[in-house]
């Protein structure tokens, strides 16, 4: 059989606005996932609009799109082009658990919620003669012009087969080594994607420790980024893992929240293991918008605490905001962004509140009638699609433009620096934060070369430096702490080998002194 998976890209790919780094981040590690449940025998070819020109003159018979809200009008188009040629067009993602009405003109079968268990359902049901519509117990009956619905039911990671990890065009990534290894979060924000797309089942689960490992010791060279929701929300399972990380020689990034980096003794593990970069969900300094949005696991916490934390422990952080809450009026941008600067944080994204469709956050707003623009080419955080309740729509636009330029500004990255209260330090913060933003040109030619790949070496180097004081602190730390008899008690729990850390060879970063700095690797800034 021959199958081939797409990940389009936004309509922006095509603009002169468009931002090669921001989506050259990232392989497609959904696609890649559902490959795993093809067979030897198939033909699968994995094509990612935004880092190559997709070949639309081919004849598979099975075409896989996977559908976020801003690549969706896109998604559409390429599966009517599919359909038109014959194909057998699925398609899947966060857009279509949300709007499956809206999907189902455009393919033979739509999936809602994660694939692991549709998926081979779907796979066993098409080859026994493509009579997908009465699936046993997962497709849910035909729609009116006659595609099929699967609703993921079964939630659970065990027992998955690898990713097929050699689809993945390595070379055109800057960061070909990024690895899921839960499912969901357990908080519960009213502008999230989370409830809607797990709706009927769990919302948070992980691998097992075992399996998770398995998965890092076949990513090649030392840098990881952990794209989990929240790598932190489920802390036996994250003590589990690090312990078990210990000893391996990686570097990674990952995000989390304040209050996991406020959990006694969770940071220091993952440092210890190569925590060296922290996305962090602070979003907003206003506890009135904290509470309307039920971002609970925020209020009441010291994110100044937070981001001392993190910086002794020589972890640089990514700090997340989001304008537009009805607590903010004109005044939250600057003061967002002097918050930021003085507090020393390197890399910051901002976001337009955006209320995604199947969020409480849009049900309410829709309720209120404030939604504006219906075009999901703007759901992309850089547009207002809403009636702001203290501002006007084109003020949050500008504004949050400001924060941006005002948060990059030389000026504004040296005051940053100086935070640090150290030169070295103070060295550190300006080369990452001028690396990242300065330097963007520089790496928009390496993507179009299409030699990003070779980056790798690079960011893994500069990651090697950064943070090397901090992983000594915190490896002491907690090597104290399991001489007073708190050690891997929750491994066995987990499925992880009791010291898988000490099978392998000890770390070789730990030892000097020397001024880390870091690529910044944002998810979406
Ligand atoms: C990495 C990432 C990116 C990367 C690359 C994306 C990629 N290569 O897949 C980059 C940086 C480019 C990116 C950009 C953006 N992103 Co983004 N991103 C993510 C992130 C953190 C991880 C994605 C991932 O790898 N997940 C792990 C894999 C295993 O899960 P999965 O991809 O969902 O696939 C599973 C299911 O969805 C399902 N499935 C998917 N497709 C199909 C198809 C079929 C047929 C079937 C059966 C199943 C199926 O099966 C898979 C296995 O279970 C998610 C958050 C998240 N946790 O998902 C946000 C997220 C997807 N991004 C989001 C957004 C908003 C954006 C941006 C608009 C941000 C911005 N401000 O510009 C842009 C635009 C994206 C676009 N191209 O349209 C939102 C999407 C909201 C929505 N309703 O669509 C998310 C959920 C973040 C959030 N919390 O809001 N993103
Ligand atoms: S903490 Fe983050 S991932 Fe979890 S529900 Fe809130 S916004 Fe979503």
């Amino acid at each position: 059989m021959k199958v081939k998976m797409i990940l389009p890209a936004l309509t922006e790919a095509t603009s002169p606005f468009w931002r090669p780094i921001k989506y050259s981040l990232f392989p497609p590690l959904g696609l890649a996932t559902l490959a795993a449940y093809l067979r030897a025998d198939d033909e699968v070819e994995i094509q990612d609009e935004h880092v190559e020109r997709l070949n639309l003159d081919d004849t598979p018979d099975l075409v896989v799109i996977q559908v976020y809200i801003t690549s969706a009008n896109r998604a559409y188009r390429l599966a009517d082009h599919y359909r038109r040629r014959g194909a057998h067009v699925a398609l899947g993602g966060l857009h279509v658990t949300s709007l499956p009405d809206e999907a189902m003109p455009h393919a033979d079968t739509i999936f809602l919620g994660p694939g692991e268990d549709t998926w081979p359902r779907f796979l066993a049901d098409f080859r026994r003669g493509g009579s997908v519509a009465s699936g046993p117990t997962l497709a849910t009956g035909a729609a009116p012009h006659g595609a099929a619905v699967y609703r993921s039911e079964i939630r659970t990671l065990v027992g998955v087969p690898p990713i097929r990890r050699d689809l993945i065009k390595r070379h055109l990534y800057l960061v070909p080594n990024s690895i899921v290894v839960s499912r969901g979060c357990p908080h519960v924000c009213d502008f999230c994607y989370k409830e809607a797309f797990f709706e009927g089942g769990r919302s948070f689960y992980t691998q097992t420790v075992d399996a998770a490992l398995a998965e890092i010791e076949r990513l090649p060279g030392r840098h990881l980024y952990f794209l989990d929701d929240h790598l932190f929300g489920n802390p036996r399972f994250a003590r589990a893992l690090f312990d078990g990380m210990r000893g391996m020689g990686r570097l990674w990034q990952a995000a989390g929240t304040v209050n996991a980096v406020l959990a006694p003794n969770l940071l220091e593990r993952a440092v210890a293991c190569g925590l060296r970069s922290l996305f962090v969900g602070f979003e907003t300094l206003n506890s009135t918008n904290l509470l309307e949005q039920r971002k609970f696991q925020n209020l009441r916490r010291d994110y100044g605490e937070a981001i001392r934390r993190l910086h002794d422990l020589g972890v640089m952080i990514n700090g997340s905001f989001v304008f537009g809450m009805d607590g903010d009026d004109a005044s939250v941008f600057e003061r967002t962004v002097e918050w930021a600067i003085e507090r020393g944080i390197e890399t910051a994204t901002f976001h337009v509140l955006t209320p995604y469709p199947g969020t409480a956050l849009h049900a309410r707003m829709a309720a209120q009638r404030r939604i504006t623009i219906h075009d999901w080419d703007l759901y992309d955080t850089r547009h207002a699609v809403f009636r702001p309740a203290r501002m006007s729509a084109g003020e949050l636009e500008a504004g949050y433009r400001r924060a941006y330029r005002d948060f990059y500004r030389w000026g504004s990255i040296l005051r940053g620096a100086r935070a640090h209260g150290g030169a070295m330090r103070g060295l550190r913060h300006a080369a990452y934060a001028a690396g990242w933003k300065k330097f963007e040109p520089c790496w928009d030619l390496v993507i179009r070369a299409r030699r990003a790949g070779m980056m790798l070496p690079v960011l893994e180097t500069i990651l090697t430096e950064f943070g090397k004081r901090g992983a000594d602190v915190s490896t002491s730390v907690v090597d104290r702490h399991e001489m007073l008899g708190a050690s891997t008690k929750d491994a066995g729990r987990f499925g992880v080998h009791r010291g898988a850390g000490e099978r392998r060879s000890p770390c070789s970063h730990a030892a000097e002194d020397t001024e880390p700095q870091c690529l910044p690797c944002s998810r979406s800034s």
